[in-house]
């Protein structure tokens, strides 16, 4: 599914972001950077180890911010790794922080001059968070982002799994 927002293009599709042609490619990643499952895994595995010695050099991440790196093999130039909060019953700030965690990953795009940007569902994994409302937040605030700046072209998500995808399509629906 793919829509248009503003001057931008707001795409959704089925697939692997290891495979992702879009200038960045979003890690799932964790406060560590330490690497791990999931998307976290499957990125440093295709991309090899220089991500992971970039990631060493930078330390860590708090939950909410974005960090940088090159993309070592993949097709993409840049990783952009940012931590989901782990979910726990929605009353710790969950909601702010897997927001903030969309925002800054776009605000550091942007910052590098990318036109292209390609994210996982953060947080819906290992972290917990209920695929409908991740949804809906990292949706609205792509959403927001394309009716607010020019500079970024097309936003994407690449969904792993078709429930996944078609929860995304019903929020996407939904918000417009
Ligand atoms: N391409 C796109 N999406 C993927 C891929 C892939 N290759 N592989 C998995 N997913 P998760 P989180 C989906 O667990 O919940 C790690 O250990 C997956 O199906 O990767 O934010 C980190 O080191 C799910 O829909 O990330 C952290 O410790 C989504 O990506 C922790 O997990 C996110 O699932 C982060 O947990």
């Amino acid at each position: 599914m793919e829509v248009k927002v503003n001057k931008g293009t707001l795409s959704l599709v089925q697939g692997d972001i290891t495979q992702e042609e879009t200038e960045a490619i979003v890690n799932a990643a964790n406060s560590r950077l330490a690497g791990g499952a999931g998307v976290d895994g499957a990125i440093h595995r295709a991309g090899g180890p220089s991500i992971m010695d970039e990631c060493r050099q930078i330390g860590g991440c708090p939950t909410g911010q974005a960090v940088i790196t090159t993309a070592g093999k993949l097709k993409a130039r840049y990783v952009i790794h940012t931590v989901g909060p782990v979910y726990r019953g929605g009353g710790r700030g969950e909601a702010n922080l897997l927001r903030s965690a969309y925002a800054e990953s776009l605000k550091l795009a942007s910052l590098r001059k990318l036109k292209s940007v390609a994210f996982p569902a953060i947080s819906t994994g290992v972290y917990s968070y209920p695929l409908g409302e991740a949804a809906r937040i990292a949706l609205k605030t792509a959403v927001e982002y394309l009716r607010s700046h020019e500079d970024i072209e097309l936003i994407r998500f690449v969904l792993f799994d078709r429930g996944t995808y078609e929860v995304f399509v019903e929020e996407l629906r939904k918000i417009l």
